[in-house]
């Protein structure tokens, strides 16, 4: 059988409160032993926002209260038909603490110390353009041991 191109749709919300980032380290999964922010796949009938939310609060204890979304930004795998559409979410405000979950283990860096060498390979592309509050649209490719083949990255007015 043909296959078909399928998109999985998932978020990525990063906490920035200058001169901090909130990343957490993953534990297990797809990108386990890599520091990335908070998300994940959408439950069925839930919107990009609410599954963001969601997300943060149970892999970082912690419950948003704004976000503002600034990127989207496409995955592909050499050889793989699916791709991944990920939602890049910005929040700076929320309350309670970050703790400990199952999947994530959060820890702040200062934006000067982001740990790009244990991140997934893209990040050190477009965490500059979030960090400095502009918007983006973004595609990747990615070969074998996750090494970025082809790229293209651009900063868009409105998302
Ligand atoms: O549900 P799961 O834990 O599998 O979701 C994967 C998370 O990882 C989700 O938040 C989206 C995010 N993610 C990718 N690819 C990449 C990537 O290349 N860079 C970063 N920073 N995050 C990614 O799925």
């Amino acid at each position: 059988m043909k296959d078909f191109p399928k998109r999985k749709i998932l978020t990525l919300c990063i906490v920035h409160q200058y001169p901090r980032v909130l990343l957490g380290m993953k534990k297990r999964g797809f990108g386990a032993g890599r520091w990335n922010g908070f998300g994940g796949k959408l439950a069925s009938g839930e919107s990009i926002e609410d599954a963001a939310k969601r997300e943060v609060r149970e892999e970082a204890g912690i419950e948003i209260i704004s976000l503002e979304k600034r990127g989207v930004i496409e995955f592909e795998f050499q050889g793989n038909p699916e791709t991944l559409e990920v939602h890049v979410f910005h929040s700076d405000t929320f309350r309670g603490t970050p703790s400990e979950s199952e999947e994530m283990r959060p820890e702040w860096f200062h934006i000067d110390e982001i740990p790009f060498e244990t991140m997934w390979p893209d990040d050190r592309y477009w965490i500059p353009l979030f960090l400095k509050g502009k918007k983006f649209s973004g595609r990747f490719l990615f070969g074998p041991e996750d090494a970025v083949l082809e790229y293209n990255l651009r900063e868009i007015d409105n998302i």
